[in-house]
């Protein structure tokens, strides 16, 4: 197999393919490389700055202590019987290493290279001769001794590939591809790429439709999208092919004995209807379907996931992004779920009630940027935005070593960040997602590109095939999501171009259904006094451009760009109050406060302590103030009942564990 794509042209490209690549079905649409999309400044600066230097930092230090590193170092040694933890484990090493690799392409840093470096040859070492690598197995994970948890046990059967309902064998695995990916696409270094594809050469070898192949399919989704990725690496057809495989076993009740709805595995894939089940291995396979949908072609997939968006942003996604209502219960029709949706409209906000975890957002954040990819509509990236900024944020702490599992909208007190958990997914999610936000501000196909997010930064841009050239660089300055003022400069075109360049380009200005009236795609939430479209206003070189926006949810612009153009766009950003759809039992009667892609919430810090039950009555007005949070300084709202109201995001972080609310009562409940 030949790779191409190298360092120089991963600058503007920043993502290795194989040759051929051009002719290959794809997504229509591709974002900015990670290698070339910078956050220079403003919120995502700090943002990805705090990610580097603290939550990286954290995972690589909680990965050693807990001890996930040394099992693969010992499995590398062949230290039998020395295996800690629960069997997926590993796939924690594994997202760290992939943030490691798009921190290292954007930051430099000698001492984390080598680091990374020498956990590649340690992982290379831990993988048996044939591909196979699970550090519990090869460790000897004892099954049956005494002070093994019931469930970590089950994340593995008893011989390789067993249990598969529970076992994270897949699961590792595509995690470990996903690291693998990235190093390669960072850096062009194949050396974990060939551990990757020993790995997956041993699944091709091991699942399929041949008489002695195994007709499973993976417990917990994340293989699917990660085979994709490899695909695209590598240009290894059989790679795409298992992603199909997997995909196509679930809910193939004449094969095989199915897992039941909880694992989405009721029914075929393309039959399904609605999101139901674990929300995370949900919204991974939804990415693994838009994935093979856009490398395949095939329309089923498509429709599938079309139609499960729909009941996702009609009737099961919160204000603040979040997916996964419920942490357990039993399902009248499907019986036992976990960490789960629970149907249209049971959105509970209480901590405890309501489940709504991190690495659910984070998958929300991932099947939305393949919407778009797929469709170009802005109505994905309004999701993703609403996710970004609100459930997936408060997540983590403004300090980046401290996290939240489950996001609730509502608190009595009690529910604070934790360091690190038992099952520590989602801190190391949100490592390797953060840097990866300034790439998903831009997107393009040939002859367009889309500005999607408002970050502060620079990128390069390709307007044209790969092969084809034409690349432009931008440099983007703003105060988002504080302000909804914008600008976009033009700053030099791609290697190459001479300097009196100038390019036929149409530019898609995405106008947040925030700013059109149209908080979410659909009638689950609404702006008690909608924004209008028409008070945006957009320039290029202080000239005013007609802000017409098309179905899209773009403004278009179509001209012939130099060197130097500037693009101002100007969204009011007025404080809203919303209301829920009536559905919704647990908003009724309340309103909730946004202004522009922020979720506020009170906080009992700010209030006497008081916040859960707190009312604020339908004609309330609001006054800007500020709080201070360490040594940052934040905007807030005053309510004309006194309220203060700050970011959902940043609650939390001055006082652990007091109340929330975010839905508030417009009259004072009995
Ligand atoms: O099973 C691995 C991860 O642990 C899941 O994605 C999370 O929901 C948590 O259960
Ligand atoms: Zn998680």
């Amino acid at each position: 197999m030949k790779l191409h794509g190298v360092a120089a042209a991963l600058a503007v490209a920043g993502s290795c393919a194989f040759a051929g690549a051009a002719e290959r079905l794809d997504y229509p649409i591709k974002n900015a490389s990670f290698a070339s999309a910078r956050a220079t400044g403003g919120f995502w600066f700090d943002r990805l700055e705090t990610n580097r230097v603290s939550t990286l930092a954290t995972d690589w230090a909680k990965c050693a202590e807990t001890p996930r590193i040394a099992n693969l170092t010992n499995a590398a040694a062949r230290a039998l019987g020395t295996f800690s933890g629960t069997p997926f484990d590993d796939s924690d090493v594994y997202k760290v290493m992939e943030g490691t690799a798009y921190v290292l392409a954007q930051h430099p840093d000698e001492e984390l290279g080598h680091k990374l470096d020498w956990l590649i040859g340690q992982v290379a070492k831990a993988q048996e001769p044939d591909g196979y690598l699970y550090s519990a197995r090869t460790l000897g994970f004892n099954l049956s001794a005494p002070d093994r948890k019931a469930w970590s046990v089950a994340m593995m059967g008893p011989v390789r590939w067993s249990n598969l309902s529970n076992s994270h064998e897949l699961y590792n695995l595509g995690h470990m591809i996903e690291a693998a990916v990235a190093r390669f696409e960072a850096s062009g270094k194949t050396d974990f790429l060939d551990v990757a594809r020993r790995a997956a050469d041993l699944m091709c070898r091991t699942f399929g439709n041949g008489p002695t192949q195994i007709k499973e399919t993976a417990g917990h989704q994340e293989v699917e999208l990660a085979l994709a990725k490899l695909y695209r690496a590598t240009g290894e057809r059989k790679y795409l092919d298992l992603a199909k495989f997997f995909l196509d076993m679930r809910g193939r009740k004449d094969l095989r004995t199915t897992w039941g709805a909880d694992r989405q595995d009721h029914e075929p894939v393309v039959e399904q209807k609605t999101a139901i089940g674990h929300a995370v291995r949900a919204g991974y396979m939804y990415c693994g379907m838009a994935d093979v949908a856009a490398l395949t072609g095939d329309r089923s997939y498509q429709e599938a996931i079309d139609r499960i968006w729909e009941d996702v942003v009609g009737g099961q996604l919160y204000l603040t992004g979040g997916i996964g209502a419920r942490q357990g219960f039993n399902h009248p029709k499907y019986g036992q779920m976990w960490e789960a949706f629970n149907g249209a409209y049971d959105l509970p906000n209480d901590s405890g009630e309501s489940y709504l975890e991190t690495c659910a957002a984070i998958a929300n954040m991932l099947w939305n940027d393949r919407m778009f990819r797929a469709k170009g509509d802005a109505k994905y990236i309004d999701v993703l935005e609403r996710t970004l900024y609100n459930g997936f944020l408060s997540g983590i702490s403004l300090s980046g070593d401290e996290f939240f599992y489950p996001n609730p909208l509502a608190s009595k007190g009690g529910y604070k960040r934790s360091k690190w958990f038992g099952c520590s997914c989602c801190p190391v999610n949100d490592v390797r997602f953060i840097p990866q936000v300034p790439s998903m501000a831009y997107a393009s196909k040939k002859g367009v590109v889309y500005w999607n997010l408002f970050v502060e930064g620079e990128a390069t841009i390709s307007y044209n095939d790969d092969a084809a050239g034409g690349f432009v660089r931008v440099r983007q300055k703003t105060d988002y999501p504080w302000s909804g003022r914008a600008e976009l400069v033009v700053l030099e075109p791609g290697p190459g171009a001479s300097q009196d360049w100038s390019a036929a380009v149409a530019l898609k200005v995405r106008i947040p259904g925030w700013a059109r009236g149209r908080p979410v795609p659909s009638d689950l939430y609404v702006q008690t006094s909608p924004s209008s479209a028409s008070d945006v206003s957009l320039s290029v070189n202080g000239e005013r451009v007609a802000a017409k926006v098309g179905d899209d949810g773009y403004v278009t612009i179509e001209r012939k760009w130099k060197v130097g153009d500037k693009v101002v766009l100007d969204l009011p950003m007025p404080v809203k109050r919303i209301r829920s759809n009536e559905k919704v039992a647990a908003d009724r009667g309340r309103l909730a406060v946004e202004r522009g892609p922020i979720v506020y919430c009170a906080e009992g810090f700010d209030n006497g302590g008081k916040a859960y039950g707190a009312v604020l009555p339908a004609d309330s007005t609001f006054e800007d103030t500020t709080v201070s949070i360490g040594d940052k300084t934040f905007p807030a709202l005053k309510a004309s009942n006194g309220l203060v109201l700050i970011p959902y995001f940043l609650w939390g972080n001055r006082e652990p564990g007091n109340e929330l609310q975010v839905w508030f009562a417009e009259k004072p409940q009995m």
